[in-house]
């Protein structure tokens, strides 16, 4: 009754903000992502009546508000099993606590793999998906491999993530995650979606999604770097532009984000090095450029941020899936 799974952390390229229900999150409106190979979680569940309570540990340590929602997961999950043992989860993210790097992506999509297969339960990825995304709405585009699509739909049976194309497809792409801040946000995920639909740019930006992901479907099947990285760079600004105009406001970024944006469009602008960027709801940035320019980019980095941890190169990988060593 013990199974580990791995689950990497995955990047929006068409971002998801603003729900239609907050319980069952449902989106307000499509999204899609890739999943990075070097930011991941591994969690080990073992349901047994030898437990008397739920046990969670993550990252070596009690957190409490986290257990919560782990717990709450595992009850669904036990629900659906017809099965009633308590557990022992162990979850390690290979990212530092506090980088903010999501990890509830990673996460619950980890925690719903593993504890799903220690109780038996034999689930496609849509259920699985499915099941991820009531854990926490970004979870269910862990579960499928590669650049992955979750189309918004007002059934809570039918939202789920499916992958678009392989890991493989695009194998020059690479992601470089810089860590900025090492801060916990203020304002949560969660109530920053709650919030996004007071802005008077949500109900546009809502109606301008599906044309989006179209063109960025098109430019990833033409491997169309320059069509890429404009379309995901707008889209960012468009995420945050409602981010901002929230009431109350909400503001993700740092003065080193801004500083790097600007820095990024003068080495485009100079012809130096062609890099896009992405940034979710913090102020750490992903940026986005191709192998061939690899040595280029990295020595560019290098001379803005001097430690070299705070530098994250994933390609494009898989979605979740069991491994054989488990973590207790
Ligand atoms: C995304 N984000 O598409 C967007 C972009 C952050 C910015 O999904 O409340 O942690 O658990 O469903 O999934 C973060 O929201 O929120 C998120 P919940 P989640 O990746």
């Amino acid at each position: 009754m013990k199974k580990t799974a791995w689950a990497p952390v995955n990047l929006a390229l068409i971002k998801y903000w603003g729900k239609t229900d907050d319980k069952l999150r449902l989106p307000a409106n499509s999204s899609f992502s890739i999943n990075l190979s070097n930011l991941f979680t591994i969690t080990t569940v073992e349901f047994s009546s030898v437990y008397k309570r739920d046990y969670v540990i993550i990252d070596g340590e009690k957190k409490e508000k986290a257990i919560e929602r782990v717990r709450q997961h595992l009850d669904l999950i036990r629900k659906l099993s017809g099965k009633n043992f308590f557990a022992k989860v162990v979850s390690q993210n290979n990212f530092p606590q506090g980088t903010g790097i999501a990890s509830s992506a990673s996460g619950f999509a980890a925690l719903t793999l593993a504890a799903t297969k220690a109780l038996n339960l034999n689930l496609s990825e849509k259920e699985l998906s499915i099941i991820a995304r009531l854990g926490s709405g970004s979870a269910g585009r862990s579960i499928p491999d590669g650049f992955v699509e979750w189309k918004k739909t007002d059934k809570s049976d039918d939202s789920f993530s499916y992958s678009f194309f392989s890991q493989d497809y695009w194998p020059q792409l690479r992601v470089a995650t810089l860590i900025l801040e090492t801060k916990e946000k203020k304002v949560s995920s969660t109530e920053g979606h709650r919030l996004a639909p007071t802005s008077p740019f949500f109900s546009q930006r809502i109606g301008l999604i599906d044309e989006k992901i179209k063109q960025l479907k098109e430019s990833i099947k033409k491997r169309n770097f320059q069509q890429f990285g404009t379309i995901i760079e707008q889209e960012a600004l468009e995420m945050h532009a409602v981010i901002l105009t929230s009431t109350p406001p909400i503001f993700y970024w740092s003065a080193k984000t801004v500083e790097l944006i600007k820095e990024i469009w003068q080495w485009r602008e100079l012809e130096l090095v062609k890099i896009y960027f992405t940034l979710d709801a913090g102020p750490n940035l992903h940026l986005f450029y191709l192998t061939k320019d690899e040595k280029k980019v990295i020595r560019k980095l290098q001379k803005l941020i001097k430690d070299t941890d705070k530098i994250i190169i994933s390609k494009v990988s898989r979605g979740a899936h069991l491994i054989n060593n488990h973590l207790s």
